[in-house]
């Protein structure tokens, strides 16, 4: 081939690579030397009051506060879809100027557990890809690959699979066993098969640590995990680290919302949020 094809090509072939999303976290990971993923779960209720009094865009200055205090020491930022949705058409504003305050180089992870059948499933994934340019979703394997695969599709990003949920029934189907196996090993055992399609990664809560520690093994040191339930939801930080990250100490995203975010309702919210985050990294690095 000639040099002049080749060297755009490369150079073409350099940025899908650079933009990987695995490539990302990692970059990110080692940037900010954190883990850690500040969830960005707006609540009214739970917002310094004095941000409603005082602002005509309360719950933008509330996140981009946030985020401007936490950037250099988390891996992601996690908005979950629930609490802006239930704002109504204010809300798709809200998440779409909360996500523009996010550097570029942070993991944008958007939780709303999507999937329907493929068509629909199609018009999810454009609506968190296209529309909103996430690097990652969180995605419920119930309706299998046809449901799942729209989203495998979108290059340079990463769906992460709820597989063992943080929350207390979660046995009641999860666990349910058949040929011998709880349902959450053959749901990782078939994600691990998606892999063909795209970047797919794990959704285990830090409540269930030994569930977590069976489902690295099984699934590598490739594929990421998004590990929720620690801080309010209790999970225990060293079993989370020991137990979810790979051999490097990587390739999971530790997840705190309300413990972070909320940790104060005056106006110090920022900093004591900045604080928190701090102490979750440090905690995190000590057991890598
Ligand atoms: P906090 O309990 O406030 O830290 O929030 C946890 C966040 O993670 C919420 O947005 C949950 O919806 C989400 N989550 C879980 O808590 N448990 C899960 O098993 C999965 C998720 C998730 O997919 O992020």
């Amino acid at each position: 081939m000639h040099t002049s094809f080749c060297i755009p090509l490369l150079f073409i072939l350099m940025v899908i690579m650079l933009t990987d999303f695995t490539e990302k976290l990692t970059n990110i990971i080692h940037k900010n030397n954190s883990l850690v993923c500040v969830g960005l779960d707006i609540d009214k209720d739970k917002i310094p009051s004095f941000l409603f009094k005082k602002s005509d865009n309360p719950y933008v200055e509330f996140t981009t506060s946030i985020i401007n205090q936490t950037k250099d020491v988390v891996a992601a930022y996690k908005p979950n879809l629930a609490f802006y949705e239930s704002l109504g058409s204010d809300g798709d504003r809200i998440l779409r100027e909360t996500l523009k305050a996010i550097p570029n180089d942070i993991v944008v992870i958007l939780d709303g557990k999507r999937n329907d059948i493929g068509n629909t499933a199609k018009k999810y994934a454009f609506s968190l890809f296209e529309e909103l340019k996430a690097d990652s979703a969180t995605v419920n394997p119930y309706l299998g690959i046809d449901g799942v695969k729209p989203f495998l599709e979108y290059k340079n990003t990463c769906s992460f699979i709820l597989c063992r949920t943080s929350n207390p029934s979660a046995v009641e189907f999860q666990d349910l066993i058949i040929d011998d196996e709880p349902l959450y090993i053959h749901v990782a055992k078939t994600v691990k098969t998606w892999k063909k399609y795209g970047c797919v990664g794990l959704v285990a809560g830090a409540t269930y640590p030994e569930e977590l520690r069976k489902l690295r093994t099984l699934m590598g040191e490739d594929s990421p995990f998004l590990i929720p339930g620690i801080g309010k939801q209790g999970g225990d930080v060293k079993k989370t680290v020991e137990f979810g990250t790979n051999s490097d100490g990587e390739m999971s995203i530790i997840n705190s919302s309300r413990g972070i975010i909320y940790a104060s309702n005056g106006k110090d919210f920022a900093e004591v949020a900045r604080k928190k985050a701090v102490e979750l990294r440090d905690m995190i690095n000590q057991f890598r």
